[in-house]
């Protein structure tokens, strides 16, 4: 195809000046969960927008459901429509077990790593402690849809966009003098993908439509798949995927059909493939349903046939118009809940790619507010109630083979995925995160059992649809486990922001038996005394870091020893992770005996060990190397995503987390950066989480070799590379963290605005306690904020420049607790104003 003109003629047009939003008075009489009125969105912060086709996938335009995802390529001539389906993983259910004999290699694994001995440490955990395969079920796509315009070859006035307020992906363009539209909608409440294809022009429709399998088949991955029809119109991809990880592998069915104005639509065989052909329409609508024999992590045996016939009838029946109304009636009220505003320029009206470069020359202050925007849409389409959780690709995913097999990965990927869950105020969206933890702790018990002989359960840093925990990869990157741990904070964290007791409730013996499992595991160091978790490591890092890492001619490699114990993120985490379970016992007013353990095993954990150079040390002995770059920062966990390190309560070690951070550079893969930029936030340093964030907004189309990796591709993605979703939703949860704060016994507003951000609003995050803020300011001070109490707690607000509250009823007095902190009552549904000096 040949692109002649690019005219984005479906720009809406901006009022510059009218840059101004409703006043939170006003906006709370709206409906809580469509906070913000439609008319308040704008291309600047909920449009991408495109004046060519996609020319890879990581151009392409994301839209999904929790389950169907579909990555719009938007050719002309040529469309594809990339294809997924989020139960679509090789293998099925089974069991990871290996042939070791874990439980009774414990002790001796435990001697040599006390003794120093990690290389032999390592060799024997590996011959006893591994899962079966050593791998795990990678997820594969569904396929693609292929529309094929054989008159469209020369267009002018192309445009494809994805509008975020509506999540409705668009391709505009004229040929032979007829304007040619194309909408496409992944519908949740129908369960069903829709394009609908308009002429200007009556009868001017013609094309042809079919799926196809996998566009890079024959690895050893791929199984087999057929496309066949059925009479009248309808075209079904069928297929099975390989038993690679574990498991007989599962079959999959996607259903095709049309729908004209006008024309005809008849049923064509093509060479290889069975297609359906229109021609001579008005209009047109495709659907596309899919489903599997996915019945749980345990169990195969639903019955895709039936299913898709039943969905797929159901929305022919329904028709495009409907399906459309109800699916923005369904997505807005959880898109509506937040908006950001730092401004916007002519240059932010500019196609997407195009607004990189303005944004890095100071002309295009609404670009992080897109990317903001941007994770929250990510996490509307691919985290819904009963769905599965986000996987490294959230759900979309092209290759055969993907990316580290598009797993849940746990030792930092699959907790980030959830980072901006509650505190952009969609705290709705977390089920499938309790969902798999839950899981976890079936499947991770038996892991527990035959390698520890423990009670509860244990994840280390992988795990894939069919739930499996046993180490994988090698002890290097296995040994770690504080994958049930980690879980356990956030599904802690979680019921601080909602206050929601039958989720505790739902939680509670999850992150009990999670606790157990340390319990009944760790061990005293010999040399120092302290309570540690042995075998253990720091993730994916060892003394010496990255620079030991030497690949040889035959595939093997040198690598530094991962395998430690006491590492600093185990400290940090199990010193949080013990603090929440016991206040999540006395919340429930259960296990006191658990209790009593937790908080005096508490006190004996190492503490946060500072080196040498004054930095926070990863392991026990000050063995931190100053030139390691190494990605993951998990000695710096305690002050984020953990709560512990904190400008305010621990200032010695907040300031060796500065140290740290930078010796290991801001530089890195795309997550890293997205982690290191909530850091910045908690240290409080705008600036710098501002600088975090330009280096994460640098426009690449692959692995820019120069750097250590890390940038957003033209979709918005974020590259690792190659694309992983974490970062996405890191760097939505990094813009919260720089405007917003509640962990720290108090709310701070705009704790980290860089000058960059000089005016703007943010209204609807959510703070712990129940409180969703909106915030203004300008010149780079605080100009309003109002605090809607969402269940009644004392507000407490740390602030030097606030002088008092209005509530529901005037004007009333102040509690200051501390000095730079303000206190107040609230009641439910009231909504006060903060007024400041
Ligand atoms: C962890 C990271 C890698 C990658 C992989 C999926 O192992 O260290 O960078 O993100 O997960």
């Amino acid at each position: 195809m040949r692109v002649q003109q690019t005219v984005p003629f479906r720009h809406q047009a901006i009022d510059l000046k009218r840059n101004t939003l409703i006043p939170a008075i006003a906006l709370a009489i709206l409906h809580p969960m469509n906070r913000i009125p439609a008319s308040e969105r704008n291309s600047a912060t909920d449009l991408l927008w495109y004046s060519r086709p996609a020319a890879a996938w990581t151009e392409a335009l994301p839209l999904g459901n929790g389950r169907l995802g579909a990555m719009v390529f938007g050719g002309a001539q040529q469309e594809r429509i990339a294809l997924n389906e989020s139960t679509v993983w090789t293998g099925g259910p089974y069991d990871p077990k290996g042939d070791g004999q874990g439980l009774k290699a414990l002790p001796e694994i435990q001697r040599l790593v006390f003794e120093g001995k990690g290389k032999e440490a390592e060799v024997l955990f590996e011959k006893e402690m591994m899962s079966k395969t050593w791998e795990q079920a990678e997820y594969q796509p569904l396929g693609d849809l292929e529309l094929t315009f054989p008159e469209h070859a020369f267009v002018s006035g192309y445009r494809r966009d994805l509008d975020l307020s509506t999540a409705t992906a668009g391709v505009r363009y004229k040929t032979a003098g007829v304007t040619y539209d194309r909408k496409i909608i992944c519908s949740h409440p129908d369960q069903v993908i829709a394009v609908h294809l308009t002429a200007d022009k009556p009868g001017a429709l013609s094309f042809s439509a079919t799926l196809d399998g996998r566009t890079n088949v024959k690895t050893p991955r791929d199984a087999s798949y057929t496309i066949s029809s059925e009479k009248p119109n309808t075209v079904i991809l069928k297929g099975t995927t390989a038993s690679y990880g574990g498991g007989n592998g599962l079959v999959y069915e996607a259903r095709l059909t049309v729908v004209t104005d006008g024309g005809t639509a008849t049923l064509d065989f093509d060479r290889e493939h069975d297609r359906l052909v229109v021609s001579g329409a008005n209009a047109a609508t495709i659907y596309v349903v899919a489903s599997t024999n996915y019945k749980t992590w345990k169990a195969l045996g639903a019955d895709p046939v039936t299913a898709n016939k039943r969905v797929l009838q159901a929305a022919v029946k329904k028709g495009f118009d409907a399906i459309l109304r109800d699916q923005i009636a369904d997505y807005t009220p959880y898109y509506n809940r937040t908006r950001l505003d730092l401004g916007q320029t002519k240059a932010s009206l500019k196609a997407t790619p195009e607004r990189f470069a303005a944004f890095h020359k100071g002309q295009d202050p609404a670009l992080p507010a897109l990317l903001f925007h941007f994770g929250r849409y990510l996490l509307i389409s691919s985290s819904r109630q009963g769905s599965q959780p986000p996987n490294l690709q959230g759900l979309w995913n092209a290759d055969m083979v993907p990316a580290w097999g598009g797993k849940l990965t746990t030792n930092i990927n699959q907790q980030m995925n959830y980072w901006p869950v509650d505190v952009t105020n969609l705290s709705d969206l977390s089920e499938p995160l309790l969902r798999f933890t839950e899981e976890l702790s079936e499947s991770g018990a038996r892991t527990a059992k035959r390698n520890w002989g423990a009670r509860g359960w244990v994840l280390g840093h992988n795990s894939d649809i069919w739930r499996a925990t046993d180490p994988i990869h090698g002890a290097y990157w296995a040994a770690w486990h504080d994958g049930g741990a980690w879980l356990g904070t956030m599904l802690w964290d979680h019921y601080l922001f909602t206050g929601d007791k039958t989720w505790l409730k739902r939680a509670y013996p999850v992150m009990r038996s999670a606790a157990e499992f340390f319990q009944d595991t760790m061990v005293i160091h010999p040399k120092y005394g302290w309570l540690v978790a042995n075998p253990s490591s720091s993730p994916e890092n060892g003394p010496g870091g990255d620079k030991l890492w030497k690949s040889h001619p035959d595939g093997s490699y040198d690598k530094p020893i991962g395998i430690a114990s006491g590492v600093a993120m185990d400290s940090q985490m199990l010193r949080q992770f013990f603090g929440d379970v016991a206040q999540a016992s006395k919340e429930l007013r259960a296990d006191p005996a658990l209790r009593s353990w937790l908080t005096a095993a508490q006190a004996k954990l190492p503490p946060v060990l500072i080196g040498q150079r004054g930095q926070i040390q990863e392991w026990l002995e000050d063995l931190d190397d100053p030139t390691d770059h190494h990605r993951h920062v998990s000695m710096l966990w305690g002050a984020y995503p953990g709560t512990t390190i904190t400008p305010r309560k621990t200032p010695k070690e907040t300031a060796a987390v500065k140290v740290s951070l930078n010796q290991r550079g801001d530089a890195g893969t795309g997550w890293s950066m997205a982690w290191k930029l909530n850091l910045w936030a908690r240290l409080h340093d705008g600036e710098r989480a501002g600088s975090l964030l330009n280096q994460f907004l640098n426009l690449t189309d692959n692995f820019n070799v120069t750097t250590r990796g890390g940038g957003t591709y033209a979709n918005l993605f974020c590259c690792h590379p190659p694309f992983q979703i974490d970062g996405n939703f890191g760097a939505t949860s990094g813009i919260a963290e720089m405007l917003l704060q509640s962990h720290d016994g108090a709310l701070e507003f705009v704790p980290a605005l860089p000058k960059a951000w000089h005016s703007g609003s943010v209204l609807g995050l959510k703070a712990r306690g129940g409180f969703i803020v909106d915030l203004r300011w300008k010149a780079g001070k605080l100009t309003e904020a109002t605090v809607e109490s969402q269940w009644g707690q004392e507000c407490r607000i740390r602030s030097d420049s606030a002088t008092g509250v209005q509530g529901p009823n005037g004007s009333f007095s102040l509690e200051n607790p501390e000095k730079d902190v303000i206190a107040f009552k609230t009641e439910p549904g009231k909504i006060y104003k903060i007024t400041f000096r």
